[in-house]
């Protein structure tokens, strides 16, 4: 049960176990890591996939010949193993020529020049089967208030993201679009910085059907939000395009820890929503599982696996406790006892509008709000307890 297998859809990103270790303050604590390798050791741990951005699988600048055999080297070792790339993204934010950004650099040919990038990006993503492209846009911000005029900023965004769709449309791609927010870091403020900039900056769009989120655990919890809560505002928009898990502990610089190594609490809640929070208690989510994290600057090259392992181990442990969670009767009756069920009960009856309301005494001269909930608490903290001994094994 905890042992992951492809029906699981665990997918890595190449520069999550590709990461070397450097960071702002020193270099490498590990060499690089062939695409071949890397594919052939998450097969042999039960991932179903692999997703990258151009720059992963072929250094920037590349030939085209230097492209092309990377490229034909990952589809052979993808039909040797069986894994599949669902996701692609487009790196527009390491080549310092991306320091004021892609899509919303002041820089017009930046713009134009990182227009170009993505739709290279979108042939190649199609070409390998691809369902998702993310859009992170790390560089889209900035760091003083008279340096980018944001309104502009927006609308050379959504400038961009509808000549994408355009694109994907003319071309037949059955590929959609995935915008991963994030606060800050490497920007000091990042446009779009929160599950909910994004969803109000979809709204803006030409093909609002064609553009979702891929939000990251850590990017919100950067900001001090709730991810579950988020995840579960994305899904009920239909915006759940993707997913990237991993782990923070608060707000800091954003540590790509591995998922459950952060908020645990948090992560459970995840879990049992993307897994029994759909209709009739289903999946809520049937997309990758994607981790998005770093394996940590301490660790060799077997960390690196222990850490990929850990992540897929951490998430099906919580699928287990959850599900032991949703069965046990003793928590049920709790959740009727929070009255939980009721909120998904409309407010105004069949029929019913401001008139009726209105009419109707018991919702106002006759309620007595001095009796709090009908005088019983809603044993919330019960509830709480009951899911913390689930997720300490306890019950
Ligand atoms: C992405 C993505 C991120 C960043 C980061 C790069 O594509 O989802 O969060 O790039 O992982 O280091
Ligand atoms: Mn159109
Ligand atoms: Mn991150
Ligand atoms: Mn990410």
């Amino acid at each position: 049960m905890v042992t992951p297998t492809p029906a699981d859809k665990f997918t890595f990103g190449l520069w999550t176990i590709g990461y070397n270790g450097t960071d702002p303050f020193g270099g490498p604590t590990r060499p690089a890591l062939d695409v071949v390798h890397a594919v052939e050791k998450l097969a042999e741990l039960g991932a179903y996939g692999l997703t990258f951005h151009d720059d992963d699988l072929f250094a920037f600048g590349s030939t085209d010949a230097e492209r092309q055999n990377q490229i034909d080297r990952l589809k052979q070792v993808l039909a040797d193993t069986g894994l599949v790339v669902p996701m692609v993204t487009t790196n527009l934010f390491s080549p310092p020529v991306f320091k004021d950004g892609g899509f919303t650099s002041n820089d017009r040919a930046v713009r134009r020049y990182a227009l170009r990038k993505v739709l290279r990006q979108i042939d190649l993503g199609a070409e390998l089967g691809a369902k998702t492209l993310v859009m992170w846009g790390g560089r889209e911000g900035a760091e003083y208030d008279a340096a980018k005029d944001i309104r502009s900023a927006l609308e050379r965004y959504r400038e961009g993201v509808n000549l994408l769709s355009e694109y994907v449309i003319d071309k037949g791609y059955d590929i959609r679009f995935a915008i991963e927010p994030k606060p800050n870091e490497p920007r000091g403020d990042i446009l779009l910085p929160t599950v909910g900039h994004a969803l109000a900056f979809i709204g803006s769009l030409e093909h609002p059907e064609m553009v979702g989120l891929n939000p990251e655990v850590g990017h919100e919890q950067m900001a001090g939000l709730n991810f579950a809560a988020g995840i579960a505002q994305a899904l009920y928009h239909g915006k759940l395009f993707h997913i990237d898990l991993n782990g923070q502990r608060g707000i800091k610089y954003d540590q790509d820890l591995v998922f459950g190594h952060g908020d645990l609490h948090n992560a459970f809640a995840l879990v049992d929503l993307l897994e029994n929070g759909g209709p009739e208690g289903g999946q809520a989510y049937d997309g990758p599982r994607h981790f998005d994290y770093k394996p940590s600057r301490t660790e060799d090259e077997t960390g690196v696996w222990d850490s990929a392992a850990a992540n897929m181990r951490t998430y099906l442990l919580l699928k287990e406790r959850a599900a032991a969670f949703r069965a046990d009767p003793e928590v049920k009756e709790a959740l009727a006892a929070a009255r939980v069920a009721e909120l998904a009960e409309p407010t105004l009856g069949a029929g019913e509008g401001y008139a009726e309301l209105l009419a109707d005494r018991s919702a106002f001269e006759d309620f007595d709000p001095d009796v709090y909930f009908g005088g019983k608490g809603f044993g919330f903290v019960r509830l709480q307890q009951l899911a913390t001994e689930h997720l300490l094994g306890a019950r």
